[in-house]
């Protein structure tokens, strides 16, 4: 068997964000976010895996007020809150040399556009990041990932306001200085390309209040740009040794067919998302989207000093979530049709998760060697998994083959980019201990090597088992990827 080339320290790890697993969602001074008014729609119910119900702007008021109405599941999330010791001990158990998460900005300043931070926020993330570091784990630190107060939405209509520049790095500026000697790797957005497809999440925009949607939520992205750059800057300023990324969700997209127009439409769907690479990391707005804005009548508000702010602070490093890929054609009555997740056109050399992910391991090598071409900055997969249904044996057992067989897979193709010439730096799959979905609301979606008893309507112990995916990703880390 051809050897594989994992560098020596190599990233090794798994992936959580805040929202959807720390819970306490109203304890330790915590303002409320964005997630905490997204309905869990039951799947009979859904129309479609993508639909989340975001309240009305009264229910939104009644939230502020703290009159809260009925109660979601994912506020409870997996109670990471109280049991994170308890938590990073089976991680450190299974080798991990990175742990990804997020801090809540809400917990840190509750309304977003205050001065003062909240301390006991504060002083959480130092306990967690002192029990990892006990460990040996280093933390990979998210600085928004779906989760602004949800105050900046109410007050500002979230990121379509520039004042959000200034509140976002002053909470970076906040988080950098507490943080400096225990956190070396950071992330600005979360998927920051999910905006155009969600501008609630990715950018906390109520699009009831906004005329021409498109142009909003660029501008909104615009100063999330900004804002991104401008976090760099302070990074590098205040912690040197530090590297920060940009996060995207990586979608290949492949054309239908070998005839031009296929291939034309695949081309210009994957511009509309290699669009935020480019500027976070080339540095400038690319012509083929100045053209596209042009075409559609949206105008990019930028001020003075933008521009050279994104040029002069590109991030050290490329992030992304790959869980799928897509397919595209030139003819618009082929997207119609609903055969996989986010474009209509099923593969039909792939086959699909229970939620029409399609599942395309060489399509990470192929997105792999695409964006080291392109930029050549050191890539980190932050995100990769299977969510799929478990069940728990009469003896306790859960026998999560097929996770394994997804896990081997991926982490096979990316060894193979590697031994490509690719510059990878890590590998932390997704949701590592189960935790609540960020597209569904649903605890049955798991994705983790450690099961939490929970359903989807917050029923259970909370209690953690290891599944069979534990023992052999822990086998994957000790043996630096050599034996999958
Ligand atoms: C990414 C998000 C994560 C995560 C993951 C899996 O888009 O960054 O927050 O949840 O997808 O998606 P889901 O939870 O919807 O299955």
């Amino acid at each position: 068997m051809k050897k594989r080339r994992f560098p020596e320290g190599f990233l090794w790890g798994g992936a959580t964000a805040a929202n959807q697993l720390e819970g306490a969602y109203n304890e330790g001074g915590k303002g409320l976010s964005i997630f905490d008014m997204v309905t869990f729609i039951p799947k009979e119910e859904r129309k479609n895996d993508i639909e989340m119900d975001v309240r009305s702007e009264e229910e939104l008021e009644a939230l502020l007020a703290g009159n809260e109405g009925d109660n979601f599941p994912k506020r409870r999330g997996i109670d990471f809150y109280h049991r994170y010791k308890e938590d990073i001990a089976l991680f450190a158990e299974m080798g991990f040399k990175t742990f990804r998460m997020s801090i809540s900005w809400p917990r840190i300043f509750p309304n977003g556009d205050e001065l003062e931070p909240n301390e006991e926020g504060l002083a959480f993330y130092d306990n967690v990041f002192d029990e990892l570091l006990k460990y040996g784990i280093e933390p990979l630190v998210t600085l928004s990932h779906y989760e602004m107060p949800l105050y900046l939405v109410q007050k500002y209509n979230g990121w379509t306001d520039r004042r959000l520049v200034d509140y976002f790095v002053h909470y970076a500026e906040t988080v950098f200085n507490r943080y400096k000697g225990k956190v070396k790797y950071w992330l600005t957005f979360n998927e920051i390309n999910v905006s155009t497809i969600s501008p609630y999440i990715g950018s906390g925009i109520l699009v009831d209040r906004v005329e021409h949607k498109e142009q909003a939520v660029y501008q909104a992205l615009h100063h999330q740009f900004v804002a991104s750059a401008r976090a760099v800057k302070a990074c590098h300023e205040m912690i040197p040794d530090a590297m920060i990324g940009c996060m995207l969700a990586r979608m290949e997209v492949y054309p239908e067919t070998c005839s031009p127009d296929d291939i034309l439409a695949a081309l210009e769907e994957d511009q509309k998302n290699l669009f935020f690479t480019d500027v976070q990391v080339r540095g400038y707005y690319p012509s083929y989207m100045l053209s596209y804005f042009e075409k559609n009548n949206i105008q990019i508000e930028m001020l003075p000093g933008d521009e050279e702010i994104l040029l002069q602070h590109p991030v050290d490093f490329l992030s992304f979530s790959y869980y799928m890929t897509m397919v595209t054609s030139g003819n618009p009555d082929r997207l119609k049709e609903r055969g996989n997740f986010f474009s209509g056109i099923k593969n039909p050399y792939l086959e699909a998760s229970d939620w029409g992910w399609q599942i395309d391991p060489k399509g990470l090598r192929i997105t792999l060697k695409k964006m080291y071409d392109r930029y050549q900055v050191p890539l980190f997969i932050v995100e990769n998994g299977l969510g799929a249904y478990d069940k728990v044996e009469e003896d306790g057992s859960i026998n999560d083959d097929y996770r394994i067989d997804y896990l081997r897979a991926h982490i096979e193709q990316m060894g193979e980019a590697i031994n490509d010439g690719v510059e990878v730096m890590g590998y932390t799959s997704w949701g590592c201990i189960d935790l609540i979905s960020a597209s569904t609301s649903e605890m049955s979606k798991r994705y983790g090597f450690i099961y939490v008893d929970q359903d989807d309507y917050g029923n259970g112990t909370l209690e953690r088992k290891k599944k069979k995916s534990f023992h052999w990703y822990k086998n994957v880390i000790e043996t630096n990827g050599e034996e999958l």
